[in-house]
């Protein structure tokens, strides 16, 4: 899909009204693009309710007594965004059916990961095995960014943060990244898919394919955290991309159970271009230290790639 100047314009426009300038994320941060991106696709003819994790969003957005949502926006606690809109999710729709209210809503979750993959994850299951009308968008910056970047489950492999340090014994995180599109797509949802902002035609079609569903659908979308991977502000972008055109972080879709790659690098580039991009793995580039260790993550990198590429 090739989404042309004046529709991103007006996607842009529309995005800001829901989520205003005036917040207080980091400067080069992904998540109000993300924020603004998905609000600017929710139909004209729909008014969004969203409900936000504790997490970077939350503590840069609603800082008391201001927010800097321009639509209806719940926060309740860290874990239980899912189950929040659920609950509101269900309160409309018992409203609706009394003919006391006549709009059409679309229900969304931002949260990160830590707010997803870890603490959040039975209420996420709970809200997609019961079917709520929901779209959840998961940003995922690596780690709990916003108390000081501690591993969450969704830190991948060998990456150094406050609780798993790279240092003489110990090469960054142990485990592999929690596979979160699995789990989600184990429960037999209609429609979900990994995204990343810096493919911005290719995220917008995945929202706006994914809001056209009724029913639960799974947004999971990258989100480089400069402050917390240590690269400049302006690098953001360059950062994304790399992680897509290494295959490190690939674009699919699971649409009704049926497995598709949105975008297939004609030559991916090594993931070494990724991992020296910013600083989660800056210990493997030390001389005296594991480069094999790079070989080891390309490795997987190419057996995910293959794997899902079966799928
Ligand atoms: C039950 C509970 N435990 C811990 C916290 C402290 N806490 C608030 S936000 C957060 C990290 C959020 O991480 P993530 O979901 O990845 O979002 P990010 O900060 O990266 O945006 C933690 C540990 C909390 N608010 N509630």
């Amino acid at each position: 899909m090739d989404v042309k100047g004046n529709e991103l314009q007006k996607i842009w426009e529309k995005g800001k009204e829901g989520f205003g300038p005036g917040h207080r994320t980091c400067s080069g941060c992904f998540i109000p693009t993300i924020v603004r991106t998905v609000l600017g696709n929710v139909p004209d003819d729909c008014e969004p309710v969203v409900s936000i994790a504790t997490g970077c969003l939350e503590v840069t957005s609603t800082i008391w007594p201001h927010t800097s949502f321009g639509v209806s926006c719940i926060h309740n606690a860290f874990e239980n965004s899912a189950s929040t809109l659920a609950g509101v999710e269900r309160a409309y729709a018992a409203r609706k059916k009394r003919g006391e209210l006549k709009k059409k809503y679309k229900f969304i979750v931002f949260a990160g990961d830590g707010g997803t993959v870890d603490i959040g994850l039975q209420a996420l299951s709970g809200m997609l095995e019961r079917g709520h009308d929901i779209l959840y968008v998961l940003y995922d910056n690596a780690a709990y960014s916003n108390t000081g970047m501690q591993r969450s489950g969704s830190t991948p492999y060998l990456a150094s943060t406050t609780t798993t340090p790279a240092g003489l014994e110990s090469t960054g995180k142990a485990q592999k990244r929690k596979d979160i599109m699995s789990i989600v797509a184990a429960h037999n949802i209609p429609y979900a898919a990994q995204a990343n902002p810096a493919y911005l035609d290719d995220f917008i079609y995945k929202i706006k394919k994914a809001l056209s569903y009724e029913g639960p659908k799974f947004l999971s979308v990258l989100m480089p955290c400069n402050y917390g991977w240590k690269f400049p502000s302006s690098k953001t972008y360059d950062v994304a991309r790399l992680a897509t055109e290494t295959n490190f972080w690939p674009l699919y879709e699971i649409e009704g159970g049926k497995y598709k790659i949105n975008y297939n690098p004609k030559k991916a580039l090594p993931v070494e271009e990724y991992l020296k991009s910013h600083k989660l793995y800056a210990h493997l580039f030390k001389p005296e230290l594991r480069k094999n260790l790079i070989a080891k993550v390309q490795e997987e990198v190419d057996k995910e790639f293959k794997v899902l590429g079966k799928k």
